[in-house]
């Protein structure tokens, strides 16, 4: 069994056409998201505070929108600035840009309270799928859970708001040319930092 950790049903339905319906729990339980400019300590302190509380196998998923005119924010911060200015504040400000240019990413920490075998696995400077052990990400973790981590990316600009699918900043994310919002789950699956980061998970996870 896996427990897909979320608070976010948008996620919950990506990732289900990655992961066999008999084998995936989902929980709505809002773990603590550390600071850090970095995706992937935040899910790695999530995966070991949320298998804490589930006692299971946990998955849990951190993403964010990263806009190069704005060196990079809202980042990490993508839900904060989201519920403060919003996805039609966020396009107001990026409007103002020359620079428009954005990523999406994704990254999924996986624990399940026990060691992974330690593989050598090459890091992919494109689609920065990470696939090994994450190491401690602060010091009450130092001597904690091994977390596993898989990241995905997607590049895109940032436009004025089109499309009522999906999620979040979907409408004012556009790649080759269609917002994630005009896309249906397996269009925006197919192509996103969600999509490419389940993909590597999933393949992960069934032949471990
Ligand atoms: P959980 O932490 O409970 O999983 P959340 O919605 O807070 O849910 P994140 O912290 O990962 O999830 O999300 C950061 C922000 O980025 C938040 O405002 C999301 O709506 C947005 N976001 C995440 N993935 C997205 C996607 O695929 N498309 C559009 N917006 C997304
Ligand atoms: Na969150």
């Amino acid at each position: 069994m896996l427990t897909y950790v979320t608070t976010n049903p948008g996620k919950i339905r990506e990732a289900e056409s990655y992961l066999p319906d008999e084998s995936i729990d989902r929980l709505a339980y809002d773990y603590t998201e550390i600071q850090s400019d970095d995706l992937g300590p935040i899910a790695a302190h999530g995966a070991r505070e949320a298998h804490r509380h589930a006692g299971e196998p946990v998955v849990v998923d951190d993403a964010g929108l990263f806009i190069e005119g704005l060196g990079g924010f809202p980042g990490p911060y993508s839900s904060y600035v989201e519920n403060t200015l919003g996805v039609e504040g966020v396009w107001e400000v990026a409007s103002e840009l020359e620079d428009r240019r954005a990523a999406f990413r994704c990254v999924l920490a996986y624990c399940d309270g026990e060691g992974f075998a330690a593989t050598p696995d090459p890091i992919d400077r494109e689609d920065r799928v990470v696939a090994a052990a994450a190491g401690p990400d602060d010091d009450a973790d130092r001597a904690a859970l091994p977390v596993k981590l898989f990241e995905g990316y997607v590049p895109g600009t940032i436009v004025s708001p089109r499309g009522d699918g999906g999620f979040g900043y979907d409408p004012i994310f556009e790649h080759d040319g269609t917002t994630f919002a005009e896309m249906d789950t397996e269009r925006k699956n197919a192509v996103s930092h969600r999509g490419r980061a389940l993909a590597k998970f999933a393949e992960w996870f069934a032949q471990r």
